[in-house]
């Protein structure tokens, strides 16, 4: 046997918890062209147009459509860039933040 008395050291778990991620939700206003918003979404959310046209079509109808998530930070800077694009062109485009389920 060995002289050197190596002790198992009894591990205790420590839970890392994901921070939970947040979505970012596109909401619909009569105002906004519709190419203009397509082209918020491309640019600020990195979709491809087939993709960034439903998402916007899909505000339109229902009223709200979710565009992404992200961890907390990163979704909140996207939504405030997103919505002062519109606003620099005078238009009410708004984008919103939740935490996910
Ligand atoms: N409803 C707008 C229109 O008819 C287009 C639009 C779609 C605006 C989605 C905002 O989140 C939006 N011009």
């Amino acid at each position: 046997m060995s002289d050197i008395d190596i002790k198992p050291r009894p591990r205790t778990r420590t839970r890392t918890r994901r921070p939970k991620l947040h979505k970012v939700i596109l909401v619909n206003d009569d105002f906004t062209p519709r190419e203009f918003v397509v082209k918020v979404l491309m640019g600020e959310f990195r979709i491809a147009e087939a993709q960034a046209h439903k998402v916007m079509i899909t505000a339109h109808r229902k009223g709200s459509c979710v565009v992404s998530v992200y961890p907390q930070d990163v979704a909140e800077t996207k939504a405030t860039r997103a919505t002062e694009m519109g606003r620099a062109q005078g238009y009410p485009l708004l984008f919103t933040t939740e935490p996910e389920e």
